[in-house]
């Protein structure tokens, strides 16, 4: 039984690093209405997943991009990212303010804003060919004590967000937010940064004419490239910030909190830039929504059957070898079933081919792979 009883605990400690070690948008704040963000914990489980201005990735393991990569599509939207199926209808001149899920103190780094114009819609566009120019990038603040002050150490004072501002003289469109932070503790080495891009689709009002030169994303850097290759451990007295120049009309703004006061639809459906579509307000609310599981699909399709248990000297009572979601503590839980979180005596384990994944302190579930 304490074979079992540590086993369980080091899957969900494995998880638990996993998913504290880096980070993703959980929601983005325009005009103090909260927008759902691609909630990589429950999305990819899901049939019909909610449709929101952000964009689809199965990157559930919170990873980076690379840069061996930097030359891949992956670099544009995160792993194997796919468009959004919704946008916000925003104004140019309003701010966006970004919410991370968390960030580690030791992955110091610029955050980095691009815009990418859709000629169409950004729900069908070939990322390949969105062309993103720089509205914000704060690299290194303050390098009085090495490894110094970033971007992302003033995203992690400010509650794990970041905001940026919309430029007032960019044509109306629509747009494909890509907010990025890259982690620079490795990047003394060529090959040692990290890229974490995070996609939204933007629907912008203007009365600007703007439309700034792009890079395509396979292009914004290379792995040796001034910013990417850097080290963070010795004085640095000036650190450029990576990838194109930034855009004339973009807006410095001081960091700050961004209170939410509604919760909001994102759009979906075609992405007219004439069609002034508002935010669907549903409810207007003081704090943050918090996820909650009963939003996770249940299935009672069963995992294939598991192999048949290790014949044990110790006697471990594992007399079937059927995942059942009645087993007791230590038993094994369904896919998608409940396998942990505060309060929870069902089982701990997953079956063959699954692993407890943390959703929240509340809500540990078994999802496919090995965590
Ligand atoms: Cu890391």
């Amino acid at each position: 039984m304490y074979q079992i009883q540590s086993t369980s605990l080091m899957v969900a400690l494995l998880a638990a690093t996993k998913v504290i070690a880096h980070g993703h948008v959980t929601n983005v704040v325009v005009n103090g209405a909260y927008y759902e963000g691609f909630d990589i914990g429950s999305f990819p489980y899901m049939e019909d997943p909610p449709k929101v201005a952000a964009w689809t990735t199965p990157n559930t393991g919170n990873g980076f991009i690379a840069p061996d990569q930097f030359g891949s599509p992956d670099i544009i939207c995160h792993q194997n990212a796919t468009n959004a199926q919704a946008h916000i209808p925003i104004k140019a001149g309003d701010r966006v303010s970004i919410q991370w899920s968390e960030w580690p103190e030791s992955h110091h780094g610029p955050v980095i804003d691009y815009l990418a114009r859709c000629e169409e819609d950004c729900a069908t566009v070939d990322k390949t060919s969105l062309e993103f120019f720089k509205i914000d990038g704060v690299g290194l603040v303050d390098d009085a004590d090495v490894p110094g002050l970033w971007g992302d150490d003033q995203l992690i004072k400010n509650n794990n967000s970041w905001i940026v501002e919309i430029p007032q003289s960019i044509a109306p469109g629509n747009y494909v937010l890509r907010h990025e932070l890259i982690a620079l503790h490795g990047a003394q080495a060529e090959g040692g940064a990290q890229s974490y891009p995070q996609c939204f689709n933007l629907q912008v009002t203007s009365s600007g004419t703007d439309q700034p030169a792009g890079v395509v994303g396979t292009e914004l850097y290379t792995p040796d490239a001034p910013g990417i290759l850097a080290n963070i451990y010795s004085a640095i007295s000036s650190y450029p910030v990576p990838g194109p120049t930034m855009y004339s009309g973009a807006v410095s703004i001081t960091q700050a909190s961004s209170a939410v006061t509604s919760t909001a639809t994102a759009v979906a459906g075609s992405a007219s830039a004439n069609n002034a579509a508002a935010a669907v307000v549903t409810s207007r609310v003081s704090t943050i929504p918090v996820q909650i599981p009963s939003t996770f699909q249940t299935r009672s399709r069963t995992m294939t059957p598991s192999v048949t248990p290790t014949p044990s000297s110790s006697g471990v009572a594992s007399s079937s070898a059927t995942p059942s979601a009645s087993a007791g503590p230590g038993g094994q839980q369904k896919l998608y079933g409940q396998c942990g979180g505060q309060g929870w005596v069902g089982p701990s384990h997953c079956g063959q081919g699954a692993s407890c994944h943390i959703h929240n302190a509340y809500y540990h579930q078994c999802v496919p792979g090995r965590g």
